[in-house]
């Protein structure tokens, strides 16, 4: 543990698997008192009879060790028997459920059913997953990322894994936003008197970082507390290392930079945002960051190996209050 002051806490906010490489490097530096990851639940959605959370499982499965590592979501050294033997009943097959995965999906949809909330059935998934550190859904009331493009508006998981992110995009929505709250683990982690920093991890900053922190009260709270709040860059080298976030932007009608990313930011949560990490290859950024205000830190944000995830953890961890 580098940062070894008990009464230091960090909440990290995580989309699917950008994040939880960042939430992995945190837990490695940080105790399970000291850090609470947040995940997005805007790409929930029912499928097949079975509530399906695809950042949270992506955390959870990367904090146990279980992961694809080769695709980053689902299970390592997944079977697909399920998804064979659905086939010749001729139901849909485009969202790839692993048997193993399954699991996941059939106990929290029993519990929920049961009439748990989204955060009981998560610590239990995660306790059932040997993990330790606390992951949390950002609320347990539904709110579902719609993405408008130029032809329809398409659920999320439609957009990103059927039609596999090829509708050109106009803009995103979160339906059920308005009436939600953030979930109760959120809120204490957010009151925490300890609480020292706020890490956005590398995850897509419209769809995934966005809802998290536009859950009513989010922002407001994160005010009052004046905790330093840094992101990390998902753009490197003007792509993102995974995912649709580059050419989100173009669509948007943004250039597709890590300075754009903070400019998006800036101009959502400017008060409340206080530090940005941008990778070695986009140097030449540093200073429009900065002009933004923001404190900038120039590393490596390209995590490749467990070491990346650590050392990228502990630049991150360098905005903290009362170290
Ligand atoms: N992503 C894909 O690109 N294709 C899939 O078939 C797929 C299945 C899947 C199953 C379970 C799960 O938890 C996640 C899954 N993902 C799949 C990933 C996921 O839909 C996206 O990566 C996230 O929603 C974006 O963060």
């Amino acid at each position: 543990m580098t940062n070894s002051s008990d009464n230091f806490r960090c909440l990290a906010l995580s989309g699917g698997v950008g994040g939880a490489k960042l939430a992995l490097g945190l837990s490695k530096v940080l105790s399970p008192d000291q850090l609470t990851v947040i995940a997005n639940t805007g790409d929930d959605f029912d499928h097949l009879g079975f509530h399906i959370c695809p950042d949270l499982d992506t955390v959870m499965y990367t904090l146990a060790d279980l992961s694809n590592k080769d695709v980053g979501w689902g299970q390592e050294g997944e079977t697909w028997h399920f998804l064979e033997a659905l086939q010749r009943f001729e139901e849909e097959t485009w969202f790839k459920l692993g048997d193993r995965d399954l699991a996941t999906h059939v106990a929290r949809t029993v519990k929920l059913g049961q009439g748990r909330t989204l955060s009981e059935v998560t610590r239990e998934l995660c306790h059932g997953l040997s993990i330790d550190h606390p992951i949390i859904p950002m609320s347990d009331d539904t709110i579902s990322t719609v993405v408008h493009t130029d032809s329809e508006t398409l659920s999320f998981q439609h957009y990103f894994v059927r039609d596999r992110c090829e509708p050109v995009v106009t803009g995103f929505d979160f339906e059920g936003i308005e009436d939600a709250k953030p979930s109760p683990g959120f809120e204490q982690a957010l009151d925490d008197p300890n609480l020292g920093l706020i890490v956005i991890c590398p995850s897509n900053p419209f769809v995934s970082v966005d809802p998290i922190l536009l859950v009513p009260g989010v922002k407001e709270r994160i005010a009052e507390r004046k905790v330093p709040m840094v992101a990390v860059s998902p753009i490197v080298s003007g792509l993102a290392i995974k995912g649709p976030a580059a050419k989100m932007m173009k669509e948007l009608g943004m250039p597709q930079s890590a300075t754009a990313v903070a400019e998006h930011y800036v101009a959502k949560y400017g008060e409340i945002l206080t530090g940005f990490i941008i990778d070695e290859q986009d140097r030449e950024l540093a200073t429009l960051a900065q002009s933004l205000g923001l404190e900038t830190i120039v590393t490596n944000t390209v995590m490749v190996t467990l070491q990346d995830r650590i050392n990228l953890a502990n630049e991150s961890l360098k905005f903290a209050k009362g170290k």
